[in-house]
């Protein structure tokens, strides 16, 4: 990977998230000047281990927890101005300096607490419509994201206007609190708590949402943006950009599992419209790969193992592996490396470069299967096919590949790895046609293979 002055990096997150991109993104932060989020919300859950300690981050760029580095929030975030604050308040208890180091796009829509209670809502009708939930995060992504696309969202930069805010606040609960009370009313389920100082028999009120809002534009206004403008002046100085990714590509709203996904695109093309740049300034794809797959929420899993039963290998990834959400504290859903769904990823992305985390999890199965293709109604395919509905249908043909016992923890030079681990990485980059350019052996910032 080349980090020569100019030269911008896009992480993706090449399966379902959860792959460890905010390790990889603080990792790569050190020859970068700015950090960029481009899509998703407080939804995402980016765990950074450094010296010792465990950050996790949802909404700021992990590019935070380097001093001096520059974070900038694009257009493409839906924003919750209230999860922000709390974030900023958690770093710089710990001594890390924000506000002087954030940017925050005029022009992302906002997420406000209505939109948490459509999300929670709609989720419950699904249910008792007899439909599989989708496993949102509860967290309002999807309805903000709905406003934004049907032009009546409030926006950052509504903020300034207190005049204009009330006018669109009170259009917007006008239509949500009709959309609560009426469609979703009869449908059986709790608001939670952080809701309820919002809400009054099932509406949500005016006057706490807008004071709230209110609140926030002050404290929010010396970090509000042209995020665009200022990419491009950076880079035009010769900065080095690293667009952070969030969640994953089989969640992107159009090339995941349809609709088991989240609302935004997640691919490596969406960092130039979610921040304001040209195609042009993606220089390489860096896709962050999970050497085995997990999937927290609802939604197709061709590979999916049983990793509830102890002594089971998806037992074990979920136990050694901590797969759990960040986020929601969800547990997450294991299995086996998936080769035909990483060559879809590869193709949507554009990737240049693979990098492989959480090898060590791997450490001690005596073997292990690799996906390389699917039965679909009685023919083989080597890709994974289009929407929910299709790859459900899939029954993954495998490859077996024999495991290693030695601990790969910590190891920093490809030579070190078992043989059977070079093996097994070796036939992950035949099968996807991508080549491996890192390796994440534990979640510290210094194990860390670099490979060209
Ligand atoms: P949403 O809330 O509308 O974005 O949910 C839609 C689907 O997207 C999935 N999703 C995620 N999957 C993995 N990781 C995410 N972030 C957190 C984490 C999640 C957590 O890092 O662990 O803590 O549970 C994330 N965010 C959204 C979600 O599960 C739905 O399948
Ligand atoms: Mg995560």
């Amino acid at each position: 990977m080349q980090t020569s002055k100019g030269r911008n990096v896009v992480v993706v997150g090449t399966q379902w998230g959860d792959e460890g991109k905010g390790k990889l993104v603080d990792w790569l932060t050190e020859s970068a000047q700015g950090v960029v989020r481009f899509q998703g919300g407080h939804n995402a859950g980016h765990t950074l281990v450094i010296n010792g300690v465990k950050t996790a981050l949802h909404l700021i760029p992990s590019g935070i927890m380097r001093p001096g580095v520059r974070c900038y929030i694009g257009n493409g975030v839906v924003l919750s101005a209230a999860k922000l604050f709390e974030e900023i308040a958690g770093l710089e208890a710990a001594g890390v300096e924000v506000r002087s180091r954030l940017r925050v796009s005029e022009a992302c829509p906002l997420i406000l607490p209505f939109h948490a209670a459509l999300d929670v809502a709609r989720e419950a009708a699904r249910e008792e419509g007899g439909a599989e939930k989708i496993g949102t995060t509860g967290r309002g992504i999807g309805p903000a994201y709905e406003d934004k696309i049907a032009r009546r969202a409030l926006r950052v930069q509504d903020l300034k206007d207190p005049q204009r805010f009330a006018a669109k606040l009170r259009d917007l609960l006008a239509l949500h609190n009709h959309v609560l009370t009426t469609f979703l009313g009869s449908a059986n389920f709790q608001f939670g708590d952080a809701l309820k100082p919002y809400m009054q028999d099932g509406e949500v009120l005016f006057e706490p949402v807008y004071e709230e809002a209110m609140r926030h534009a002050e404290m929010l206004r010396p970090m509000m943006a042209d995020v665009s403008r200022e990419l491009n002046e950076a880079h035009a100085a010769g900065a080095n950009l690293l667009f952070e990714g969030a969640q994953g590509t089989l969640l992107d709203v159009d090339h995941g599992t349809y609709p088991y996904v989240t609302s935004s695109n997640c691919v490596a093309g969406n960092a130039a419209a979610g921040a304001g740049v040209g195609p042009g300034l993606l220089h390489y794809v860096l896709g962050i790969t999970k050497a085995y797959c997990t999937r927290v929420g609802g939604g197709p899993f061709p590979t999916e193992l049983d990793w509830e039963t102890p002594g089971t290998p998806g037992h074990h990834m979920s136990v050694v592996g901590a797969e759990r959400g960040v986020t929601t504290g969800r547990s997450r859903r294991c299995g086996w490396f998936d080769a035909a769904l990483l060559k879809r990823s590869a193709q949507v992305n554009g990737l240049s470069g693979l990098c492989i985390t959480k090898l060590d999890v791997l450490d001690g199965l005596s073997e292990l299967s690799l996906c390389v293709g699917y039965e679909l109604d009685g023919e083989c395919i080597d890709l994974l096919p289009l929407g929910a509905e299709e790859i459900a249908r899939c029954t993954p043909i495998y490859e077996q590949v024999p495991g290693w016992s030695d601990s790969t923890v910590g190891v920093t030079c490809y030579e070190e790895l078992p043989a059977n681990a070079r093996r097994y990485l070796e036939r992950i980059e035949q099968v996807t046609g991508v080549p491996i350019a890192m390796i994440s052996t534990s979640p510290d910032r210094d194990h860390t293979i670099l490979m060209r």
